[in-house]
């Protein structure tokens, strides 16, 4: 690994959570999907070598409890739900380069090898601990198959982790009170021999990797606080036969099935899980040969390797749930040091969703279903777009049908499909294609262009798929302006040559768009390549190809996207409610909002919480809040800004003089409303440009609404906020 900006000669590697094969996706799994699809094709479009792989999580106590409750073997049960998960990624061009599954040989193999090399390196050992035990089932009672009180803050838990309260990860024998959650019988703790994986001895080496690491900021700071609070050492055990086994020392040698021996002992869940991703990689290696993507490169998993360097091996990026940053910042970095591999590079850590500001619940079946999405109609890449752009990777962002066709319209119709068909059809109509002799861009459209090069390469290296995105509306929004300002319907009369000029222009900056859009929506871009008359895939561009002479010839434009009519989405708002109703007929009308919450708290690792951004760690000195100037300010004047759906240019009154500002304030505020408002601005803050407008200084607001903020009293314009 190079800590260079991307593209780096190495090799990347991109990852994203595993499922766990025990239920149907909704639109919130697909928000970890789509953004490591999107990073993944964004990477490859920097001209970075990557692999883009996951596969499903067949193994553990979630999928075990739900087989057990439907009569069917775990096996039999997780297979099924991987081939739905391997049918439906596809379906919103999640198009990984191998999906694999942990129960197969490549995973086994590959995590037996590496607990051995834990082992050898003497980073495992035994200790007895007490385990939960269902006598009147004789049954052991490991992780989910267990519940009770959690013993650091007294809150009902699951036997792994404190779900409903402190959300620590729990160890076996932990938890208090101890109950089945097959049989409801109570449970005893029985003394039992298990191994020990010692994480502790790896603080400090995990501190400095947190230094290093990349991503977002929420995989970064979290960790610290768990490292300063003392790292306990991992039980890798557990006693149930759905799982790998752990590896006994005569399997080495014989290569026969391995703890046969041993009492059914099988490694934890989240041991052979993050295995899979250099599983995954393998396979893929073994497919497309080791001279196309080589895996031992990448993950360095030579057999005598020593401790990887912080240097070696590929850029390794695990996009992730928040809600696991644990298992990817501690657990698994300390496996792969302990064990000769290769460290992550970067891990994103993506918020959850909501619907309609609540959470998703599956079984008031209040969700929107992967399958249903595209039941309904609607095109994958508007999804993607939705879920890539609205809002950080880290926040969490809110999924309503109405919001979705707002964007839609606004910005994919209103903005970039807007742009494409205008210029396209200009072009195809009146010469045919790209305009002949004309000598390249014009100095403003390539400087554009490769500004949005620029912003979609730091995205890229921010860990920002929004910014991705961005950079490409932004650049339609100027192509919209460009195309209104020159005005080449009246040229073609006036001056034929500087016509031709301008739709030159425009197809140049049709064709920067597909190409940069492509990670964000990869079908749609297919489409713009082939109205381009452009030859091969798009998926196979790079940033340079943005600036590459078109290829002249167009074919007839077709629009790109569809509006979305009002009254699509009030029938699919009333369908959901009919079937959120129907789900919960017969329920006690006195359930409280709170019992809904603890329900929908009880979903299996479902992004249920509407919960806010973590207050920041880090404390600023009252000097560094005095070097903000923040004044109040009267709106003079407001208007909204072309090809933006939020924004508005105003002009604000801050006492020593009237300052220009761009503010996103559409969401929340009628345009007409905002003059002679008093409002909070911070004045010194450096200048930007927003959508070609200069903003100098910013209006302070709350919330993705932009609720703006005011002063009550009889506080003049310029008075100082202190
Ligand atoms: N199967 C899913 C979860 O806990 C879990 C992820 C494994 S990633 C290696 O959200
Ligand atoms: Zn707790």
């Amino acid at each position: 690994m190079s800590h260079e900006d991307f593209p780096t000669d190495n090799q990347a590697v991109v990852t994203c959570g595993l499922p766990y094969a025990n239920g149907d996706l909704h639109v919130g799994h697909l928000r970890t999907y789509v953004g490591g699809d999107v990073y993944a094709r964004s990477l490859e479009t920097l001209g970075q070598q990557t692999a883009f792989v996951s596969g499903s999580d067949m193994h553990g106590t979630p999928v075990a409890v739900n087989a057990e409750q439907e009569g069917v073997s775990p096996e039999e049960f997780a297979l099924g739900y991987h081939e739905e998960y391997e049918a439906t990624f596809p379906k919103f061009n999640v198009d990984f380069d191998n999906y694999g599954h942990t129960h197969d040989e490549t995973n086994t193999e590959l995590t037996q090898a590496l607990v051995r090399e834990l082992d050898e390196r003497g980073y495992v050992y035994e200790k007895e601990i007490m385990v939960a035990y269902d006598p009147e089932d004789d049954q052991y009672l490991p992780d989910r198959y267990v519940e009770g009180t959690c013993p650091y803050c007294g809150e009902h838990a699951r036997g792994d982790e404190c779900d409903e309260g402190c959300q620590r990860h729990l160890e076996p024998g932990e938890i208090e009170d101890p109950v089945s959650t097959i049989s409801g019988n109570p449970a005893e703790y029985h003394e039992r021999t298990h191994k020990f994986f010692e994480v502790s001895e790896f603080a400090d080496y995990l501190t400095e990797f947190l230094d290093r690491l990349e991503g977002t900021s929420n995989a970064q700071n979290q960790p610290r606080e768990w490292i300063e609070q003392g790292l306990q050492d991992w039980c890798i055990t557990r006693n149930m036969d759905w799982g790998i086994d752990y590896p006994s020392d005569e399997d080495a040698e014989s290569g026969e099935k391995a703890g046969a021996d041993e009492e059914d002992l099988v490694l934890y869940v989240w041991v052979d899980a993050p295995v899979e991703y250099i599983a995954s990689t393998k396979q893929y290696s073994e497919r497309v040969g080791a001279e196309t993507f080589d895996w031992e490169q990448a993950w360095n998993a030579g057999e005598d390797a020593e401790p990887a360097g912080p240097d070696a091996g590929g850029e390794i990026v695990h996009v992730i749930g928040r809600d696991i940053i644990q298992h990817h910042t501690i657990f698994w970095p300390a496996m792969l040091r302990g064990s000769g591999h290769v460290e992550p590079r970067a891990v994103m850590a993506s918020g959850f969703v909501t619907l309609g500001g609540k959470g998703f619940s599956t079984s008031r079946n209040r969700a929107v279903w992967a399958d249903e999405y595209i039941d309904e109609g609607f095109h994958p890449d508007l999804l993607r777009y939705y879920l890539a752009t609205n809002g950080s990777f880290q926040r969490d962002v809110d999924f309503s049908w109405d919001k979705f066709r707002e964007r839609t319209n606004n910005e994919l119709v209103g903005t970039v499909g807007n742009f494409l068909y205008r210029s396209l059809l200009f072009a195809y109509r009146n010469y045919d294609g790209a305009p002949a002799d004309v000598d390249g861009a014009s100095d403003e459209v390539e400087s554009r262009i490769n500004g949005a090069i620029d912003d979609f390469t730091a995205a890229v290296n921010d860990y920002s798929i929004r910014d991705v995105g961005d950079a490409v509306t932004h650049l339609a929004a100027f192509g919209n302006e460009y195309i209104q300002r020159n005005e080449p319907w009246q040229l073609v009369d006036d001056d034929p040559e500087e016509a031709r000029q301008v739709i030159y222009d425009c197809v140049q900056l049709a064709k920067a768009i597909a190409v940069l859009f492509e990670p964000v929506a990869p079908e749609k871009c297919e489409r713009i390549w082939a109205q381009l008359g452009e030859s091969g895939s798009v998926h196979n561009t790079t940033v340079a190809d943005a600036l590459e002479a078109p290829d002249g010839g167009l074919a007839e434009p077709t629009e790109l996207f569809e509006k979305i009519p009002e009254e699509r989405v009030e029938e699919l708002n009333e369908k959901l409610d009919a079937r959120v109703a129907e789900a919960t007929e017969g329920e006690a009308d006195e359930e409280t909002e709170e019992s809904e919450e603890a329900e929908a708290a009880d979903e299996e690792s479902e992004p249920t919480m509407t919960d806010f951004e973590p207050l920041a760690d880090e404390r600023i000195s009252f000097d560094d809040f005095e070097d903000l100037d923040i004044r109040v300010g009267r709106i003079e004047s407001a208007e909204g800004i072309e090809g933006a759906d939020k924004l508005v240019r105003l002009e604000v009154d801050i006492g020593a003089e009237t300052r220009q500002i761009v503010a996103g304030l559409k969401q929340l505020h009628d345009i007409d409303d905002l003059e002679g408002q008093k409002v909070v601005v911070l004045a010194n803050l450096e200048k930007a440009e927003l959508f070609g407008v200069e903003s100098n200084g910013m209006v302070l607001a709350a919330g993705d609404q932009a609720d703006l903020l005011t002063t009550h009293g009889d506080a003049e314009p310029g008075t100082k906020v202190q």
